[in-house]
C-alpha cells in the first residue's frame, strides 16, 4: 500500500505530518520530527522577533479535543531560516509556516525564508490568539492584498492555511481570492477560533489568556474540517491540492479527509497528546483500511466521496 503523496509537485514519503504548532517550535523538536515517521517537517508559524507567547496555562487537552491560546511562541524567522538547510538533510520536505503580527511582517519574513529554500511555504492567515488582532482570513480584502504581496517574493510552492468557514458564501468569497492569487496548495483548517472550555469542578476556565477563550482542535472539529476540505475541493475541482487538518485521531479519520479531497493530512491535538509515535500508528491503521477496501494508494480514493 502506498502512503506517499505529492503536493504541488513535491513528493512526500508519507501522507501524515505535524500540524504547524504541534511539537515544532525548537531545533530539537524539528529534528525529532525529521527522525520520526512524519512525512514532512512543518515549522511553528514564525514572526519577525522571537516570542515567548501568551502566559501559561495556554493549552488544555480533554477527551473531545483541545483548546489553545499559545500566542505564537517561536524562535523568530532568522532562526528558522538558519535551521532549514539542516532540516532538509532529514530527507523529507520542509514546510515553513509564515505568520506575522501585522500585514507588513509577512512579505519581509516570506522573502527571507524563501531565500533559505524550504520545500514549501505555508502562509498562516488564521492565528486566532493574538489579543486584539482579528484573523486576516476572515477579511477577504486583507487576505487578497497580503497574498498578492507575499506571492511576489515566494518562488517555492506557496500554500495558505485558512480558518474554518461556516457558510458557503464565505467559501465562495475566499475561493475567488485564492483563485486570483496563484496559490499552489491549501491547508484546511486552522483551529476553530475563540471557543470556551469550562471546568465545572473548579468553576473556572482552563487556559489563562483571553479570559479562557482559545482555538479548538481535535475530534470535536472533524466535521468542520471535512466540510471545509470538501467545499474547497469542489470549488477548485481538485486542481488545487489540499492538506486536510482537523480531528484526525485514527486511520479512519484520515481516510475521511482523503474522500473529501485531501492529498495529505496534518496532526495537531493527537500529536501533542500522544507524541511522535502517533505517525507509525496512523500509517498502520490507514494502510490496513485501504487494503481492506481494495485501494492501492491515496490518489485512488481522493475526492471520491459519494453524495446521496
Ligand atoms: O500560536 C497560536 O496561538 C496559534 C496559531 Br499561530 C495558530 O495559527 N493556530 C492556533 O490554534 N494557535
Amino acid at each position: 500500500i502506498g502512503l506517499s503523496t505529492t503536493i504541488a509537485g513535491v513528493k512526500f514519503p508519507g501522507c501524515f505530518m505535524n500540524a504547524a504548532g504541534a511539537l515544532c517550535v525548537t531545533r530539537d523538536e524539528l529534528l525529532a520530527l525529521g527522525r520520526s515517521k512524519a512525512g514532512a517537517i512543518v515549522t511553528k508559524s514564525m514572526t519577525m522577533e522571537p516570542r515567548h507567547g501568551n502566559p501559561e496555562p495556554r493549552y488544555y487537552g480533554f477527551p473531545g479535543g483541545s483548546i489553545n491560546s499559545m500566542g505564537l511562541p517561536n524562535l523568530g524567522y532568522r532562526a528558522y531560516a538558519d535551521l532549514i538547510p539542516e532540516l532538509k538533510r532529514c530527507g523529507k520536505p520542509v514546510i515553513a509556516s509564515v505568520a506575522g503580527l501585522c500585514e507588513d511582517d509577512f512579505p519581509t519574513i516570506a522573502e527571507a525564508i524563501n531565500a533559505a529554500q524550504p520545500d514549501l511555504i505555508e502562509v498562516n492567515l488564521s492565528c486566532p490568539n493574538i489579543p486584539g488582532k482579528p484573523q486576516i482570513g476572515y477579511d477577504a480584502e486583507a487576505s487578497e492584498r497580503l497574498l498578492k504581496r507575499v506571492r511576489r517574493v515566494i518562488t517555492v510552492p506557496m500554500g495558505v492555511k485558512l480558518p474554518p468557514y461556516f457558510d458557503p458564501a464565505h467559501h465562495d468569497a475566499m475561493g475567488k481570492v485564492i483563485g486570483r492569487c496563484d496559490v499552489d496548495f491549501l491547508n484546511l483548517i486552522n483551529s476553530v477560533g475563540n471557543g470556551l472550555v469550562v471546568d465545572p469542578e473548579r468553576e473556572a476556565v482552563v487556559i489563562k489568556p483571553k479570559g479562557g477563550f482559545g482555538g479548538l482542535g481535535g475530534t470535536l472539529i472533524k466535521p468542520v474540517a471535512l466540510a471545509n476540505v470538501r467545499a474547497f475541493y469542489k470549488i477548485f475541482q481538485g486542481r488545487i491540492p489540499i492538506i486536510g487538518t482537523g480531528g484526525i485521531v485514527d486511520g479512519v479519520d484520515a481516510f475521511e479527509h482523503f474522500l473529501c479531497g485531501a492529498s495529505a493530512v496534518q496532526i495537531g491535538t493527537v500529536l501533542v497528546e500522544e507524541g511522535l509515535e502517533v505517525f507509525g500508528r496512523l500509517e498502520t491503521e490507514l494502510a490496513a483500511l485501504l487494503e481492506k477496501k481494495g485501494y492501492r494508494a491515496i490518489e485512488d480514493c481522493r475526492g471520491k466521496l459519494k453524495e446521496l
